[in-house]
């Protein structure tokens, strides 16, 4: 609506009036303003799939997005790759800080890592608590280890103060792991995978990523 300067969504109906011999007469148009209800949907799906505290892609967003992503890059033969971030020490984090400065150093790697992504089917998620993951259709294991090493990068470079810490600002460790889906697979294998590429992050010194093949595995027949 140019002349009021806002944006409606309006429904309309249109229904024929003829006289006897069948001939149109006159069309009764029904214009019905749509726009709170459009709101309120739009809200809505906004709150259910969205995570409250960062404003990302929450847990529910994410097990849709694996499966669909699952399902094409299968189709497509294509590879797919999911990154597994988790904050360092957090929990020393949030004891010497307090809950809310915890809070507001989980928004801004969430911030951080978002702006890294480059390509629209990336998603970036609130996978719980300080965990995060990064889902890469379309990615190989090499390409997935570069976005890896960017995210690492950009949550390093926001310095958040982290004293008593192993480098003094808040790092992150990363799991990478590929897979070119198969029918006889599933999406549970990518995500053990990048789980135990993350314990192995972790256990190597933390502020890295370490990357894995998922193992393709063949059924006895
Ligand atoms: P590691 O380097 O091995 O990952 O150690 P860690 O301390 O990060 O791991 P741990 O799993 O022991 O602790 C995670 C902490 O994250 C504990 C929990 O209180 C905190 N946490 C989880 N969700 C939130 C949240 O939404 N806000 C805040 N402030 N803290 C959270
Ligand atoms: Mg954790
Ligand atoms: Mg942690």
């Amino acid at each position: 609506m140019p002349h009021h300067g806002s944006r409606l969504y309006l429904a309309i109906d249109a229904g024929p009036i003829y006289d006897k011999t069948g001939k149109l007469i006159a069309v009764v148009e029904t214009l019905r303003d749509m726009t709170l209800q459009k709101l309120a949907q739009t809200a809505l799906q906004e709150l259910a799939n969205h995570d409250g505290l960062t404003g990302i892609a929450n847990r529910r967003a994410f097990d849709e997005t694996l499966k669909l992503e699952w399902r094409r890059t299968m189709r497509e033969v294509q590879p797919l790759s999911l990154l597994m971030v988790d904050v360092d020490r957090f929990k020393h984090y949030n004891d010497s800080y307090g809950h809310l400065a915890g809070d507001e150093c989980l928004k801004k790697v969430a911030g951080a890592m978002s702006d890294e992504m480059q390509r629209a089917s990336d998603v970036v998620a609130r996978y719980g608590g300080e965990e995060f993951a990064v889902i890469l259709p379309n990615s190989a294991l090499d390409g997935a280890i570069v976005v890896a090493e960017r995210l690492r990068a950009a949550v390093e470079k926001l310095g958040i103060v982290f004293a008593n810490s192993e480098l003094g600002h808040v790092t992150v460790s990363i799991g990478v792991a590929s897979v070119t889906p198969s029918a006889t697979g599933d999406s549970w294998q990518l995500i053990s995978t990048a789980d135990a590429a993350l314990y192995r992050a972790k256990a190597s010194g933390r502020n890295r990523a370490v990357a894995l093949l998922v193992e393709v595995l063949t059924v006895a027949t």
